[in-house]
């Protein structure tokens, strides 16, 4: 079958051809997809459901101009499953994938919500921060050098090369939105924060040290684009779904888009409803370094775990790395290409210029931190938000 893609009537086709529903049974399809790069369908007959998520062969959020690598179908696909031997309560089963389809048929998940559009309606999921904590642990441990051995962990990273993608966030994380570039897209009242950020050279040396990280250091299997858009919850259940921008890079990575994320959606609430993001931000650290300090004490394959000294150095080299990408992330999210909904969905124009005032504040001190401890999240919140607020 040569690639082509998909319509409401294939999906359904290919759903009964590959035996998930049978050639008779009444079933309904639609689009659900709202990311920016790919088309998902939902199909169901009665009580039964799956999800079709197929790569169209450019960046959606920007058209056929911007091609990318239909490759990437099969990465998310094989990260889901080399996620699911280590924390299958936490990702979506996948039940068939077709490289040159590009298509992965997976569990449904309709019963959950996105994270992120939930923590926007002001929804509690109390236990997002110990499952994504634990995700991040299991996943990030078992694929490093700590966890796997050197041989097996060179292998598993040489099926992960990710080229487009990677460049998508070499070049939208950490290039464009620290300089003029045409990619960038925020409100004309920011050009004044936005070009101190520009002529900041400390903050660019920064961030020039921050891509390189992510260029080079090949420390574990990320899922790469670990957003509150990524993640599916309820108040008892979690799911990490899209690693479609998987590839071995530094470990902090992942968990530094993900405190980022919560940590916006802090900015555009109301003061006294912060509480709980700080709550999860301090809180999947913890069960990070928790869960990351067993694995190394009873799961390690590498000998030199056993060195005393080690771990605490090792923790606190992804601790530093967290902070900085998030400042990165944060960035990004509020001048770049691609925004967030917590920020740009705030009605009153003052008050999300503010929120964008606040969040590109709070991206600068982030990704100039040094030396900190996760309590720096809710300080440098305090000390970033204007005075009146
Ligand atoms: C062109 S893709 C823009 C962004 O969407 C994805 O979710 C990633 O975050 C990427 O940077
Ligand atoms: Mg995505």
């Amino acid at each position: 079958m040569a690639y082509q893609p998909l319509t409401e009537e294939t999906a359904i086709a290919l759903a009964k051809e590959i035996g998930y529903f049978s050639q008779e049974a009444a079933v309904t399809c639609s689009e659900i997809g709202d990311g920016n790069l790919n088309l998902v369908f939902h199909i169901r007959s009665g009580e039964k459901g799956i999800i079709i998520k197929q790569a169209l062969p450019y960046a959606k959020v920007v058209g056929e101009s911007w091609p990318l690598s239909l490759r990437r179908a099969t990465i998310e696909s094989n990260a889901l499953t080399t996620f699911a031997k280590y924390v299958p309560e936490l990702v979506p089963e996948v039940y068939y994938h077709n490289e040159e389809l590009a298509v992965t048929v997976m569990e449904d998940l309709s019963h959950m919500t996105i994270s992120r559009k939930g923590l926007i309606e002001g929804e509690d999921y109390p236990l997002l921060s110990q499952h994504i904590g634990t995700f991040s642990a299991k996943t990030l441990f078992y694929t490093s050098d700590f966890g796997l051995e050197a041989q097996e962990k060179r292998k598993l990273d040489g099926t992960f090369v990710n080229p487009d993608l990677c460049k998508i966030t070499e070049d939208l994380v950490f290039t464009d939105p620290f300089g003029n570039y045409e990619t960038n897209s925020y409100e004309p009242e920011l050009q004044e924060a936005v070009e101190e950020l520009w002529s900041d050279e400390a903050l660019k040396l920064r961030a020039a040290q921050f891509k390189y990280k992510f260029l080079t250091r090949k420390e574990a299997l990320m899922h790469g684009d670990l957003h509150t858009g990524s993640i599916f919850a309820t108040p008892t259940e979690t799911k990490v779904i899209d690693p479609e921008f998987a590839t071995f890079g530094p470990i902090g990575f992942d968990l530094g888009h993900f405190l980022a994320n919560l940590a916006m959606n802090a900015i555009a609430r109301p003061a006294d409803k912060r509480e709980i993001l700080f709550y999860h931000i301090e809180n999947t650290w913890k069960v990070f370094a928790e869960t990351f300090t067993t694995l190394w004490e009873t799961a390690e394959t590498e000998a030199y775990t056993k060195q005393t000294g080690w771990l605490p150095l090792v923790l606190e080299d992804i601790f530093a790395d967290i902070v900085g990408f998030a400042g990165c992330e944060i960035i990004r999210r509020t001048i770049g290409l691609a925004h967030v909904a917590d920020l740009d969905g705030i009605a009153d124009t003052e008050a999300k210029l503010a929120a964008k005032r606040h969040a590109l504040r709070l991206g600068r001190a982030l990704l100039l931190a040094r030396g900190a401890d996760i309590s720096i999240f809710r300080k440098e919140f305090a000390a970033t938000q204007e005075r009146k607020e």
